[in-house]
């Protein structure tokens, strides 16, 4: 029996919940709810593709390719056990190392209201060089009104884990320069562009340049509204303080090479709900923590 084949008889429901081979290489599941659609690959936990209507509403480089060991630019990329780079040691992986590795499904349900499938991945001794800790980390990524994500992270451990992470996501807008981000006004933000200098944001977000900003405080309700694409892409968090908002521009894409054209920058904005910059979190031996995202298309 293929580990398709497995995983179809473990977690399929007809017209709802399928397994199949991504063109992008590595199995990934297709959730199906009404108009909706996602593919959400095993690798990574990464969620690839969201639709409404045939609409596409995250933005993928189209030249990624999954490889072990290696992230993915697009979708919504999991980072986890650290966000950005790692605080002391820049030879490990930015955005920690589980968006490299392939993730086992634990679990699939599929009712009138929403489809949905959860995903895990726990450390091991081989990863005691990376991060010293046993800890579980699982997804669940569930399409009802909109498309909602939560990370749990479960500590297996004897000691505290201290952790920072993101659900890294990338919007596609119809053009950058048509797009604003509504939520953030008078938030504390740290600009990486200038050594995480703590600055307010005065208005909403509109991007002209390269952006990559750590927001925290109240950044729990945010709206992405595109007035090209006559949609607002609702984000409302929980368990989480911070909010991460990038754009690499033309300079930082082309250092990229992976974004796919030297324009593509002019067809996505992330906007990460987040545990990063001053929001840190402590997880007690034995205890857990979950951060979520819902999404939500309104249109007109
Ligand atoms: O979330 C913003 C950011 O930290 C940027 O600084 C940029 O590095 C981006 O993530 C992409 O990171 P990646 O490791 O996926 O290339």
């Amino acid at each position: 029996m293929t580990h398709l084949q497995s995983l179809d008889d473990r977690f399929a429901v007809d017209g709802r919940i399928a397994f199949e081979a991504s063109p992008l290489g590595g199995p990934i599941v297709r959730l199906l709810q009404g108009a909706q659609e996602v593919l959400v690959a095993l690798h990574g936990g990464h969620v690839l593709n969201w639709t409404d209507g045939g609409e596409g509403l995250l933005w993928m480089s189209p030249v990624a390719r999954i490889t072990a060991g290696k992230g993915l630019r697009g979708g919504i990329p999991v980072c986890w056990p650290w966000f950005g780079d790692h605080a002391t040691d820049a030879t490990k992986p930015a955005h920690g190392f589980v968006r490299q590795r392939a993730w086992t499904v634990i679990g699939s349900a599929a009712t009138s209201e929403a489809s949905m499938v959860m995903l895990s991945t726990a450390t091991s001794t081989a990863d005691d060089q990376l991060w010293p800790h046993q800890a579980e980390v699982r997804l669940t990524v569930t399409l009802s009104k909109g498309l909602s994500l939560f990370l749990e992270t479960r500590n297996r451990g004897a000691g505290p884990l201290l952790l920072t992470q993101a659900l890294h996501t990338y919007f596609r807008v119809s053009d950058i320069g048509r797009v604003e981000v509504r939520g953030l006004e008078g938030c504390a933000y740290l600009d990486k562009r200038e050594g995480f200098k703590r600055k307010v944001q005065t208005g909403v977000i509109q991007v002209a340049g390269e952006v990559d900003r750590i927001y925290v405080g109240e950044t729990g309700r945010i709206e992405l509204a595109d007035a090209g694409a006559q949609r607002v892409m609702r984000v409302v968090s929980t368990g989480s303080g911070s909010a991460v908002v990038w754009n690499p521009w033309s300079g930082k894409t082309a250092r990229l090479g992976d974004m796919g054209s030297p324009e593509a920058y002019r067809q996505m904005l992330c906007i990460e709900t987040s545990n990063a910059g001053d929001d840190r979190i402590t997880v007690a031996p034995g205890g857990r923590h979950v951060m979520g995202v819902a999404y939500e298309v309104v249109r007109g």
